[in-house]
């Protein structure tokens, strides 16, 4: 895979783990997605991960939350909106493939199951193949979210059993860090990235908590892209707590800038993943 010129910053806002009792500047209202988003893709972002919060800043699948949020960012950003389908551990499997319904550009795809601190973060491979296969006839693309070594080797059955996405690209994104998962460690990252099946055309890497700084590093170094936000890290430097994700964006698109391979612009973020033109804000 060549090197990429640019780099996708994704921003992963919200995560369904922290709570907002805990964390007041987590972003879960309509309202502080759409400001987040905003004030995000003026720092660099291009792509965001979203996973909904309902009244009581509870995670939800709703679709009521789902499209109202679908709907917001593309009036207001030209992010690539993509709907996270795993929600958080407690969802049920049937629920999380209702997400497609609310016809995002983009959901993630987590290939395997995986120890998730104390609980299970659940993808059996038939879940994963008939979110897959929906997602094709939907024409939404999946970014496939690698948490193991492991998971590597199953995006590979993956594609040998029903093809290409939807755009016929495949980008993938190496969650590290999570406990359970493969370490947040460079070590572990570029062991991953060497296993990838050469149908994949790009991939991003996220560190969760102190992972989150290393593995940017690595991931800019070896021709990969950058996730960040809140659902990863809420530490900006020790004892500097993350006030808003836009700190996080803008740091990514800093050392970016440094690394000469500066942040992507969203339609370059939508020809790099293939999505489809669903319309949305013209920038
Ligand atoms: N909240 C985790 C259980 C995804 O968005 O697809 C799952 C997760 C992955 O965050
Ligand atoms: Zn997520």
């Amino acid at each position: 895979m060549p090197s990429p010129a640019g780099t996708l910053i994704t921003v992963a806002p919200t995560g369904a783990e922290l709570s907002k009792a805990g964390f007041p500047q987590l972003p879960t209202t309509l309202e502080e997605l759409v400001e987040t988003a905003v004030s995000c893709e003026a720092a660099g972002a291009s792509m965001i991960h979203l996973h909904l919060r309902d009244a009581s800043h509870q995670p939800t699948l709703d679709q009521g939350f789902l499209r109202a949020a679908v709907q917001a960012l593309r009036e207001q950003t030209s992010l690539v909106v993509q709907l996270s389908t795993g929600g958080s551990v407690h969802d049920p499997l049937e629920q999380r493939l209702t997400v497609l319904d609310a016809k995002p550009d983009s959901c993630s795809l987590t290939c395997g199951t995986t120890n998730f601190g104390a609980d299970v973060f659940l993808n059996p491979y038939g879940f994963m193949s008939d979110l897959y296969r929906q997602a094709q006839e939907r024409e939404v693309v999946p970014e496939f979210e690698l948490f193991d070594l492991g998971h590597v080797a199953s995006l590979a059955r993956l594609l040998d059993a029903h093809g290409l996405p939807y755009g016929g690209k495949v980008h993938v994104d190496f969650v590290t860090g999570v406990p359970g998962g493969m370490p947040g460690t460079p070590a572990a990252l570029l062991a991953a990235v060497a296993m990838l099946p050469t149908e994949v055309t790009s991939w991003s890497a996220t560190g969760i908590g102190r992972a989150h700084l290393p593995i940017a590093a690595a991931a800019l170094a070896s021709g990969g892209h950058l996730r960040v936000g809140m659902e990863d890290n809420i530490v900006f430097a020790r004892g500097v707590p993350v006030t808003h994700n836009r700190e996080l964006v803008a740091r990514a698109a800093h050392l970016a800038e440094v690394m000469q391979r500066p942040a992507l612009s969203t339609e370059e973020a939508r020809t790099l993943l293939g999505v489809k033109d669903r319309g949305h804000r013209r920038s």
